[in-house]
């Protein structure tokens, strides 16, 4: 057998020494014993053991192990506190566990509990039942803006790139559109309740305007000024009369907008102005037509009472913004305007931006008009904006104000 030989003695081979020398056995015996040792971890012979033995303080060596024997035995207390520690924690563990899982079964039982106590809701209850006699709902009026009919512009599918035209001849198709659109929408209204009283607010820019009185290119101006003027009396005259025979009243509001004034910006009064002179010709001529009420100011708005509601109209020009529409400058607009009025209105009209919106604000709704043309080449080249040409129509009732309203489109698809 090759075991290596020196290194220190481990104590399992010194005590076996020890304990078999003190009880008589002789080197050889020992010898032998230790070579078949199952801790042999050299080559045992009859010197080697003499000498370790004869040279081996006993004494000392006994104390030491001793000592060692009581480290150890502190080792293994440790060891065991340890090992208790850590099973008393998975044990408390556990038990947090199984409390979470008692505490999740009541909470389950007591929701079960509750929805089994609930009453439970009578099936016949939850059913629409049809009035056996039809319901009485109270009257409205209804309300249609005109604006921004831009009459007299003119311009082509090729100057456009295809995208959007406008002419006289379309705005005429598109004027039908809306005469009808209104006597549609009455009649589908008047199958639930009356509509004696038609609001219409002319809010501006019937005329594209005069080639040099404003910033708008003369190029897309294909009628004279006074062709413009007559088209918008024939145009307004059409509508009105139609109406006339379908409601027992008409209020008519007549607000002039930008493109209209006569002379450069700030040459004339703001009164002096073309949509004014339309609407007073439309009014003069129309004299006989005596359930027409006419409001035309000689100011650039109205604010007036309608079915117990304040309402304000302007055009819309002079609200400072880039890129379309200025929501932000509409509503502090509209919020300067209640302050100065001392009253806020409780719905704002206006035109001029030709995109249809209806905009809450603190107190009060803007309800903002579309055009007659859609995308012009201003809004199409410079603020990359083509609206569909649309008009606004809403109902008005005397105590919830503008219940429904509608953007009629003047270009069905
Ligand atoms: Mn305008």
């Amino acid at each position: 057998m090759n075991k290596r030989n020196g290194g220190p003695w481990s104590v399992e081979e010194m005590t076996v020494l020890y304990d078999l020398k003190n009880i008589g056995k002789s080197y050889e015996e020992i010898s032998v014993l230790l070579n078949r040792s199952s801790f042999a971890r050299r080559t045992y012979n009859e010197n080697l053991l003499q000498k370790k033995f004869s040279q081996t303080d006993w004494n000392y060596f006994h104390s030491q192990k001793q000592q060692l024997e009581e480290i150890t035995e502190s080792q293994n207390d440790l060891d065991i506190e340890k090992k208790k520690v850590i099973q008393n924690t998975l044990q408390n563990q556990e038990r947090l566990v199984l409390r979470e899982e008692a505490r999740i079964d009541v909470i389950i039982d007591r929701v079960k509990t509750a929805i089994y106590q609930l009453p439970k809701p009578k099936m016949s209850d939850l059913y629409y039942k049809p009035p056996s006699t039809p319901r009485k709902y109270s009257s409205e009026h209804v309300g249609v803006i005109i604006s921004d009919a831009h009459i007299g512009e003119s311009y082509t599918l090729e100057d456009t790139g295809g995208i959007s035209e406008f002419n006289l001849g379309i705005f005429k198709k598109r004027l039908r559109i809306l005469r009808d659109s209104v006597l549609e929408i009455a009649e589908r209204h008047r199958t639930m309740y009356e509509l004696p009283v038609l609001h219409v607010f002319a809010l501006g820019d019937m005329v594209a305007g005069m080639k040099d009185a404003g910033k708008w290119s003369p190029a897309y101006i294909d009628l004279s000024i006074y062709q413009q003027m007559f088209e918008g009396i024939d145009a307004l005259r059409d509508v009105l009369s139609t109406w006339y025979t379908a409601f027992e009243k008409i209020c008519f509001y007549g607000i002039y907008g930008n493109h209209g004034r006569i002379g450069k910006r700030g040459n004339e009064k703001v009164s002096d102005n073309w949509d004014r002179l339309v609407y007073n010709y439309v009014k003069i001529s129309m004299s006989e037509y005596d359930r027409i009420e006419w409001m035309i100011p000689e100011a650039w708005f109205i604010q007036t009472e309608i079915q117990n509601h304040t309402f304000y109209l302007m055009h819309g020009d002079g609200i400072r913004g880039s890129m379309g529409i200025p929501y932000y400058g509409v509503e502090k607009a509209q919020s300067s305007i209640s302050g100065i009025m001392n009253k806020i209105p409780d719905y704002t009209l206006m035109g001029h931006f030709h995109t249809p919106a209806e905009l809450q604000t603190t107190g009060s709704k803007v309800i903002m008009n579309g055009s007659f043309m859609g995308g012009d080449m201003y809004s199409i080249r410079d603020l990359r904006r083509c609206d569909r040409a649309i008009q606004k129509i809403f109902g008005i009732h005397p105590k919830k104000g503008i219940t429904w309203s509608y953007d009629l489109q003047l270009e069905p698809k």
